[in-house]
């Protein structure tokens, strides 16, 4: 089908699209017979992309967007993309139920069977455009890539000239992996929600699913928890540097959860413990060993601090600050930290996580933790995040013997707070320095040695705080590399080419210029400009 379509030269294209399409599905395809990538400014790469040449589609002030109907879900999706492209077009873009082939269609009935829960097609043609998948999730994603297909003024929020016109396409695409995550640290320094809700936005054009949020840390406590007003009350009260830090309300907390699931991404929050809780044990005397509360921290030190393992009150203190975050997210994951605990010896480690582990669960919700918390033997449920800087982690491989699925974000590849290279002004460098090259060149199906492929959950971007204090920071350090690590979790194996991702990348800075995303214009990248 896909290779009668083909006419000519250009059938030459479409034969080896298909090949690629084969390959996807399962037939060994060499990475290196992948195809020319017939649509050059898509990222993540889609799974099959393939012109229809000569074809157009151009939106008029006529356009409806039609969604399923019967689907709320479906309809909230349609808003959504009316509203990227209202305030740019000026039309009006009702969005009404329907199953038009003409205008734009959003609809949960007809696709392949492999775009799975979070897949989609998008079939462009000189009629409209039609956007078919099995749930609401499948059609944000196929609308993220209909974004990118539209000139990139169309991110403006103020109105545009025309004409807004789409190329022909057939695309068929799901993700690679399950979990496709961004983790931003608002403790170091503290994020406003409308902060938060600005990288949200910008991770949702990358297909990214998962937004974690390191909510606590030796510098601050961010999260309003009721039962221990004092934690954001005096743990909210500063950030590294001494500057005034702040917290999420209760309520502003659940904004943003919602915020995010409108853009299909869970929030997954985590309570760093049993260290980087100089926050906590500073707001209440009673959860020091000796009684007496620490000052609150502002410098950037790691490792010097920990819940008192031996008293029964911290472990009230975890249950109760569980019970509320687990009321409060509706995602199935709490992350619990585990990390760096070096003021913690190994068996109160232990002792601890043997007391948490369950009291997660109590509270209906499902473990993850930085790697090091596989030391105490998390159930196979748990998942663990590896942000090793080495590909040999024997304890990874048992974990996943056990059962566990990983996340991947090594840091010396994930880490968006890494510096670029020398001259860098903003991030740290103790895992060397990563450039984008770096960022985007690795497997994570094939990256600790003797893991299997499928014990491989996902990837995720790390963005530590020490050194970023405002949006314009967070932005210089995720963009590029956050879309090289979204590629990495969306696009299969067989697209990935430095080579063709850079020029793919590069068509992506007109968009943030219209964005206003601040991005460092890396040397490796073939900037039009
Ligand atoms: C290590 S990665 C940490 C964080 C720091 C980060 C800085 C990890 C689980 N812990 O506490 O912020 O390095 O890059």
């Amino acid at each position: 089908m896909l290779l009668s379509e083909g006419a000519g030269r250009r059938g030459f294209g479409r034969a080896l699209a298909a090949l690629l399409f084969v390959g996807a599905v399962g037939a060994a395809v060499p990475a290196h017979a992948a195809p020319e990538t017939p649509l050059p400014h898509i990222v993540p790469a889609p799974v099959t992309a393939t012109p229809r040449p000569g074809v157009t589609f151009t939106l008029s002030a006529d356009t409806r967007i039609h969604t399923q109907p019967g689907s709320p879900a479906a309809k909230r999706v349609g808003e959504f993309l009316a509203g990227v492209l209202r305030p740019s077009t000026g039309y009006r873009l009702p969005v009404v139920p329907g199953a038009s082939g003409r205008h734009i269609s959003l609809l949960l009935v007809g696709a392949d069977a492999r775009v799975g829960e979070e897949g989609y097609q998008l079939d462009v043609t000189g009629r409209g455009v039609l956007v078919r998948a099995r749930t609401a999730a499948g059609l944000f994603a196929g609308v993220q890539t209909l974004r990118q297909l539209l000139p990139a003024k169309v991110e403006a929020k103020t109105k545009q000239r025309g004409p807004w016109t789409v190329p022909g396409v057939r695309v068929l695409d799901y993700p690679r992996y399950a979990h496709r995550g961004a983790m931003l640290d608002v403790a170091r320094h503290f994020f406003s929600v409308d902060e938060v809700k600005r990288y949200i936005d910008q991770i949702a054009l990358y297909k990214v699913n998962r937004l974690h949020l390191h909510l606590t840390d030796d510098q601050g406590w961010r999260l309003e928890i009721k039962s221990w007003p004092n934690l954001t009350a005096h743990g909210g009260s500063t950030e590294v540097g001494g500057g005034p830090g702040g917290f999420y309300t209760q309520e502003q907390y659940k904004d943003l959860v919602a915020y995010a699931a409108a853009r299909h991404i869970t929030v997954i929050p985590e309570i760093d413990m049993p260290g980087h809780t100089n926050a906590a044990l500073s707001s209440y005397p009673e959860l020091n060993c000796d009684g007496v509360a620490p000052p609150p921290y502002t410098g950037i030190e790691v490792g010097f601090s920990s819940l008192c393992i031996d008293k029964d009150i911290t472990y009230r203190f975890v249950d109760d600050v569980l019970r509320e975050v687990a009321a409060l997210t509706p995602g199935q994951y709490l992350h619990i930290g585990g990390d760096e605990a070096h003021a913690t010896t190994d068996p109160d480690f232990d002792l601890f996580m043997d007391k948490v582990l369950p009291l997660v669960a109590k509270h209906g919700k499902t473990a993850t933790g930085w790697h090091e918390f596989v030391k105490a033997g998390p159930p196979a449920s748990a998942v663990p995040q590896f942000w090793g800087t080495k590909t040999v982690a024997p304890d990874m491989v048992a974990a996943a013997e056990r059962g566990s699925e990983i996340v991947l974000s090594p840091a010396t590849k994930a880490y968006l707070d890494m510096k670029y290279d020398a001259d860098t002004k903003l991030g740290l460098s103790w895992a060397g320095y990563t450039d984008v090259q770096d960022a985007y060149d690795w497997n994570p199906g094939a990256y600790i040695e003797g893991l299997p492929a499928e014990a491989v959950r996902g990837v995720e971007a790390p963005l530590w705080s020490e050194t970023v204090t405002d949006s314009a920071d967070l932005e210089f350090l995720a963009f590029p590399r956050l879309p090289a690590i979204a590629e990495l979790g969306w696009s299969p194996w067989s697209t990935h080419d430095w080579e063709k991702f850079k020029v793919r990348l590069a068509a992506q800075a007109d968009r943030w210029d219209v964005m206003g995303v601040n991005y460092y214009a890396s040397p490796q990248v073939p900037w039009k400009k």
